[in-house]
Parts: C-alpha cells; sequence; structure tokens
C-alpha cells in the first residue's frame, strides 16, 4: 500500500468548519483547523446536551385514540391530523440540543509565512497532521483523540530548539463558563448547560521541553520551549460525580507518560479495529492523484473526473468517521458523528430514527466494527424503559415504543411539530433489529439471550397491542406515518397520518422474522411464538401499485412530492428482506419502478437519500445504477473533508456511501452469500479482505477482468454457508478440495464449516 492511501490532504489550513478534518475517540471529537499562527481546535464531548429531560408524559385516552383512528378511516385527515397535534404531542414541542464543549485556541509568534504546508489526516492510524516549514525551520503538528487514554493530545515539535512562543486558551463563546488557572501548567473551563442541565469541565494541560511555562488569566503562555504537548480531557455530570475532578485525574495520568507512549497506544487501539478490513482497486495515476489535495481531487471528480482513489478513501471514511464517533462507552454517532460546532444545530444534532441513526450503523457489521455497535444497544436498552411508559401513556399498550426522534436521555414521547414525522410509532421496531442483526453476524447467542431478546420482545408486545384490524381484517398500524411524505387523499385531502404505511407493516414483519426466530433459538415463549406468526400472516405485504411501483401506503394514493427524499416503502429491499430480488422478479421490478419514479421527480437530493438509493440499486444487482449513484453521492453531496451533507453536514451519508460500497462487492441476506453482486465496470480489478457477512464469516474477495478470481471465507463460529453463484466453483479447505460434501441446487452452494476453518473458492478454468 502506498504511503498516500487512505489519507485526507490539503495544502492550506481550513478556512471553514467543513474544511478542517475531524478525530475522535467515541466520546471526544474534535476538528482541526491547521492554522500557522493561530490554530483552532473545535472540541466536542458527546454528553454536552442542553437542559434536562422533556418528556412529559403525555397521555391519550383510549376514547381519542379510537376517534382519531375513527377520523382517519373516514378520510377526514384534517381534523384527525389536529387532534393528534392537539393530544399527542410532548409538551413542550422541542428538546433542546446536542452544544459544542468549546475551543482551543493556541496563538503562534513569528509563524505568519509558512512555507512548504501541507495537512493530513491518515485514516490508517487516525493521526492527524501539520507540516510546514519557516525560514530553515521545520514544524510538525501531530493530533490524537485517544480512547485508551480518554484525551485529545496536540503535540508541537520543530527541527531546532526552543522555537515555540505561544498562548493557549480554552473558550466556549457564547456560553463561557469559568476558567482557572490550577497550577503554572495547567487551566481548567467549567459551567453547566442550562438551568438544571449537564455541568462540564474540561482541563488543558501543557507539558514542555526547554523555555517556560505560565498560567496566567485565561492563558497559558509558553515561551522558549523545544516542544510542547498539550493534553486536553473532558468529563460531565452525565457519566461523572465530580467532572473536573476526573478530568484533572485523566489529565495527570497523560501527564506522566511520554507522548510516543500515549501515541503508540493509541495508534495500536484504533489500528485493531480499523486494519481488519482493505479495498484495494487499481487506477491509473495512483500516485500522482493522492499528491493532490482531497477537496482539490473531490473539485476534479465533481467535474467528471474518473477517481477510484477518492471512491476508496470514501469507503475507509466511512469506516474511520465510525470508529472516531462511536466507541465502548460513548453515545451512538448522532446526526453529525460528534462533531458539532453549533449550539443550535439542525435538527438538534440529535438521533433521528426514521432513517438517520439506522443508516450510521449500516457499516458497523459488515466493515467489521461490530464492537463500534455498542453504544447504540446502550441507548436502546434506556429507551426501552422509558418506551414502555410511552406505549402505556399514549396508546394503553404493553411493551415498549419510540417515534421519530430520541435524544441523550433516551426518551420516546412524540417530540417536534412537524406533523409527516413525529407520529411514527416504529422507531423502536426499527432499532431492535440492530440487535438482531449484530447476533446474526456473530452468532453471539449470549448477546441474543441477555441483550437482543428483551428488546425484540418488547418490541413486538407493544404492536401485538397497538396493530388494528382494517377492513381486509388484516392487522396495520395507525395512526402512523409513511416517514415525512404527504399522500393525496380520494377526497383531494392532503395528509400525512394514515392507517398502515407499508413501511410499518414491512418493518413488523421483520421484527415478527427477528422475534420469532431468536425465541426458537432460545426456546423461549413457544405460546407467544404462535401468537407472533399468526400476526405476521396477517400483515399487509408489498403490494404493487396503478405506476407499477410499491405502493408506499395501504391504499393507492399519489404522493404530494413523487420526488420525495424518504423512500420508506423500500425497506423492504434494503435494509430489510422481505423482498429478495432473485426470488420475486415482480416485486423487484416494482422496487426498481419505485426508484425510477422517485429519480424521475429529483428524487435523491440528500446526502443520505442518495447514500441509501445507492444501496437499493445494489441490491437489485444493478451495478451501474449503483455506481452512479455513489458518484452523485460524491458529487453533490459533501464537503471538501468528505463529511457528509444532506446539506448541512450530517454524518448518514458517509456511513450509508460506504455500506452501498459494501452491498456493491459482498451481499449476504435472505441466507446466502453473493460476491461482487453489483460489481460496475468502473471497478474491473481488486481485491478486498475483512469484510463481514450474516452467519459469522469474514470474506476475502480478489477479482479481475470484472470477474472473481478468487474467495475466500473464514468461519468464526460452526455453521452452513450458502453460495449463490452462476459460476462453476472449487472449494478448498487446506490442500484438500471439497467435492462430497458440496451441495448444490440452482445455483446454490451449501457446505458446513467449522469455527476458525478457512475455505478458499476459486473458479473452473
Ligand atoms: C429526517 C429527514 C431529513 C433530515 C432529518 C435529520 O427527518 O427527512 O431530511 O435528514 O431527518
Amino acid at each position: 500500500m502506498n504511503k498516500y492511501d487512505n489519507k485526507l490532504l490539503e495544502l492550506e489550513p481550513a478556512a471553514a468548519w467543513t474544511d478542517a478534518f475531524p478525530i475522535g475517540n467515541g466520546r471526544l471529537g474534535a476538528m482541526v483547523f491547521g492554522g500557522t499562527s493561530s490554530e483552532r481546535i473545535q472540541l466536542n464531548e458527546d454528553s454536552i446536551w442542553f437542559g434536562g429531560k422533556k418528556g412529559s408524559g403525555r397521555k391519550l385516552s383510549k376514547d381519542k385514540l379510537s376517534e382519531i383512528r375513527s377520523l382517519l378511516q373516514s378520510g377526514n385527515l384534517r381534523e384527525a391530523e389536529k387532534q393528534a397535534m392537539l393530544h399527542m404531542t410532548n409538551t413542550p414541542h422541542y428538546f433542546s440540543p446536542y452544544q459544542p464543549l468549546g475551543d482551543l485556541v493556541i496563538q503562534f509568534e513569528n509563524m505568519d509565512d509558512p512555507e512548504q504546508y501541507e495537512r493530513s489526516l491518515d485514516l490508517t492510524n487516525a493521526v492527524a497532521t501539520v507540516d510546514y516549514q519557516i525560514k530553515d525551520v521545520r514544524f510538525r503538528r501531530e493530533v490524537i483523540a485517544s480512547a485508551v487514554h480518554q484525551a485529545i493530545i496536540i503535540k508541537l515539535t520543530a527541527s531546532e530548539e526552543q522555537q515555540f512562543n505561544l498562548m493557549a486558551r480554552l473558550s466556549r463563546r457564547p456560553f463561557e463558563g469559568i476558567v482557572e488557572t490550577l497550577d503554572e501548567h495547567t487551566l481548567i473551563m467549567k459551567g453547566q448547560c442550562g438551568p438544571d442541565g449537564i455541568e462540564y469541565a474540561s482541563v488543558l494541560k501543557a507539558v514542555i521541553e526547554g523555555g517556560s511555562c505560565k498560567a496566567v488569566g485565561n492563558y497559558l503562555d509558553i515561551e522558549g520551549a523545544t516542544s510542547v504537548m498539550f493534553i486536553l480531557t473532558a468529563q460531565t455530570s452525565f457519566r461523572q460525580t465530580n467532572p473536573p475532578q476526573a478530568a484533572l485525574e485523566e489529565a495527570n495520568s497523560c501527564a506522566a507518560l511520554l507522548y510516543e507512549q500515549l501515541k503508540q497506544a493509541h495508534i495500536a487501539d484504533y489500528e485493531a479495529l480499523y486494519q481488519r478490513v482493505s479495498l484495494e482497486i487499481p487506477y491509473s495515476n495512483r500516485e500522482g492523484m493522492q499528491q493532490i489535495a482531497t477537496s482539490q481531487r473531490l473539485k476534479q471528480y465533481q467535474n467528471g473526473a474518473v477517481d477510484t482513489g477518492l471512491e476508496l478513501l470514501f469507503y475507509q471514511y466511512g469506516r474511520y468517521l465510525l470508529i472516531s464517533s462511536s466507541r465502548n462507552g460513548s453515545l451512538p454517532a448522532n446526526l453529525q458523528g460528534i462533531w458539532n460546532e453549533s449550539f443550535t444545530p439542525p435538527w438538534e444534532s440529535d438521533f433521528h430514527l426514521n432513517i438517520n441513526l439506522q443508516m450510521n450503523y449500516w457499516i458497523a457489521e459488515t466493515g467489521n466494527l461490530a464492537e463500534c455497535h455498542t453504544p447504540l444497544f446502550d441507548l436502546m436498552e434506556r429507551m426501552v424503559e422509558n418506551g414502555k411508559e410511552t406505549a402505556r401513556d399514549l396508546y394503553g399498550a404493553d411493551g415498549f415504543v419510540a417515534h421519530s426522534v430520541t435524544n441523550i436521555w433516551a426518551e420516546t414521547d412524540i417530540f417536534t411539530a412537524w406533523a409527516p414525522a413525529i407520529y411514527w410509532p416504529t422507531g423502536g421496531a426499527w432499532l431492535s433489529l440492530h440487535m438482531w442483526e449484530h447476533y446474526r453476524y456473530s452468532g453471539d447467542i449470549a448477546f441474543l439471550q441477555k441483550r437482543a431478546y428483551p428488546v425484540l420482545k418488547q418490541a413486538v408486545l407493544f404492536f401485538q397491542d397497538f396493530l388494528m384490524e382494517n377492513n381486509k381484517r388484516q392487522l396495520v398500524s395507525g395512526p402512523s406515518v409513511s416517514p415525512e411524505n404527504t399522500y393525496i387523499a380520494p377526497s383531494g385531502q392532503k395528509g400525512s397520518l394514515c392507517i398502515g404505511p407499508s413501511m410499518d407493516s414491512q418493518v413488523i414483519y421483520s421484527l415478527l422474522e427477528a422475534a420469532t426466530k431468536a425465541a426458537a433459538l432460545l426456546n423461549e415463549d413457544s405460546e407467544l411464538v404462535e401468537q407472533w406468526l399468526s400476526m405476521q400472516e396477517r400483515l399487509p405485504k408489498p403490494q404493487i401499485g396503478k405506476y407499477g411501483q410499491i405502493m408506499e401506503w395501504s391504499e393507492d394514493y399519489d404522493e404530494a412530492e413523487p420526488g420525495h427524499r424518504h423512500i420508506s416503502h423500500l425497506f423492504a429491499l434494503y435494509p430489510g428482506e422481505q423482498i429478495v430480488p432473485r426470488h420475486m422478479p415482480e416485486l423487484a421490478q416494482a422496487a426498481r419502478t419505485t426508484l425510477e419514479r422517485r429519480l424521475s421527480f429529483g428524487g435523491g437530493h440528500t446526502g443520505w437519500s442518495q447514500a441509501w438509493i445507492a444501496n437499493f440499486w445494489a441490491r437489485l444487482g444493478d451495478s451501474e445504477k449503483a455506481y452512479t449513484s455513489i458518484r452523485q453521492l460524491l458529487e453533490h453531496a459533501v464537503h471538501r473533508n468528505l463529511f457528509g451533507d444532506h446539506p448541512p453536514f450530517q454524518i448518514d451519508a458517509n456511513f450509508g456511501g460506504a455500506s452501498a460500497i459494501h452491498e456493491m462487492l459482498l451481499q449476504s441476506h435472505g441466507d446466502e452469500l453473493q460476491f461482487l453482486p453489483a460489481l460496475p465496470k468502473a471497478w474491473p480489478s481488486g481485491k478486498v479482505s475483512g469484510l463481514r457477512a450474516r452467519g459469522g464469516f469474514t470474506i476475502n474477495l480478489e477479482w479481475d477482468k470484472e470477474k472473481l478470481q478468487k474467495a475466500q471465507i473464514t468461519a468464526t463460529k460452526d455453521g452452513q454457508v450458502s453460495i449463490f453463484s452462476h459460476e462453476q466453483l472449487v472449494f478448498k479447505v487446506g490442500d484438500e478440495t471439497l467435492q462430497a460434501q458440496i451441495c448444490k441446487k440452482s445455483d446454490v452452494y451449501s457446505f458446513q464449516m467449522k469455527e476458525n476453518e478457512c475455505c478458499t473458492i476459486t473458479l473452473i478454468p
């Protein structure tokens, strides 16, 4: 691998926040601007949210619920929505946002005219660097966010001694709390995020070599130092009883170590995750391209240039961002991961449950980062507690419900006043499927028993009470919405609130599939399982409408916005598995028509929407359309630092785009593996290693001239492998060719593998 592979590179300091490079350890995040006379490192800590809990436990009477349902059934949408807005929404409407921790500002003397300036973010070791020269002196800055030592570390070095004269300060404008000096090398910034809000403390400590350091007023004043290491820690009352003490202890333990020790520990920890997957696709002028600033490459790409390297970088950047924003013990990646510079960020920078939070985790399992999925599960378990109350209060139902948004407090009430989104009772159900997926990829039965099944069961229990019978004797959800679209009823009335949106039926179908299988594996709840299976039977199945499309609602309504960004009714195609294209050609065709129709009306205009579309095309096996979607995503929906753009910055597109690249190379839904199922002409040869597949398999692939050359499957547990392929395949374990062991039926090869066994697959020439 070339030294510039998997690196973001710029030849100037960041002018805007979305030019800066993100680093993070899951809990602490920073944006490194790389200025020479003044460096700004914008800081985040994942639990800094304004204010406290806002859920009011709003209660809805049984009569009101029936009234809203009847209004919907009789087509009086306006009145139904009015009653829902009056009686179901939380008071107050909005919860408070995720906010920045502040800024670390370093003002350097005599560093105005740098030469040979370069800043980079190396995805292979998660080190951000700034290099430049002034006169004959080389300067280097390295910035890391260490998960091991729970600190952001900045190391300044130069090729000559005593080069550093600088002042460093912490600020949180315009909500500055208290800044105090603790000793000549240490500052602390403390405050509270509003009345009853989270209390925070951040410590800045300087460890210098040569020269002097004094703490004066708001500053650490450093003169004549040969090298400087800044240690930045932060803690809040969300996790600590004494945040200042906790932050200081962490800073002190870092200060007892050398920078090299901190750096090596960070790299070892990070590499253990990152290096599990490597993806290489040869492309022309590779060395040359990699010397060009990333933003310049992006510009060329946006003007039509071919740059496979940028696509590869985007894939690994997705993995980098997940490792940096979602680690054991942290909160899950929110709408901006962990990186947010605004005190009033878009959508509160919260957790949106009608696509965005789920999309953030689409590469967790496939990209061999299953540990990074854990923060989501931690949040969900807290949501179940709140969601049981919400289920009871609003719907008189058992089990747990979550709607379209949640926050640091795992609240599940109906927040915000945006009718097309908020009355959606399926957020918790969709999230529960992530736990089932974690089991499917790992085979971890203890996880299934202790964590996944209890959540799945509570999600099902809710729908068991909540679903109602429609006039076709089917079980449907309602009131609900098809996120966040509006339909036109036969009367001409427009509305969002409805009974039985297709997405709900599809998510509930998948939920029941997961819960019944999990219960069987655990040998639990056999009576309930009987009921759940008959519930599943009675759910409406995907239907084809008048345009040949998958119907979005239970009736074949027209949509008010046919190019709408949400394509919720294709959940069954991706990430769901109710539509398996190769077994269901008619539904696959209808899914294709749905996508074409959305796109012809201007769909795919937000980053995450385009990313979802790319995943749909990959599932449909349409390699060229999937590739076009990836191109569109990079051309229209990423910032100069490759952050996804809604607009504004929203991180889901990074993860969703990376997921689509995975789905183009490997699929494992519907109980079978498929290698290179949507390989585009633009990637004729290449190799990938370390991808994960359902069933507990790690997959390496090599291909040439658009054809598989070799695949390797390593089983992380005993189990059956099924591979769908039109090719004649040869299977070997060690030197032994498997022949008798292989069963082949309609292009599906099946055989048993043992834990740690590695099987090599080639084509009969
Ligand atoms: C959903 C989307 C919006 C945006 C928001 C955060 O509501 O419809 O496009 O991504 O989440």
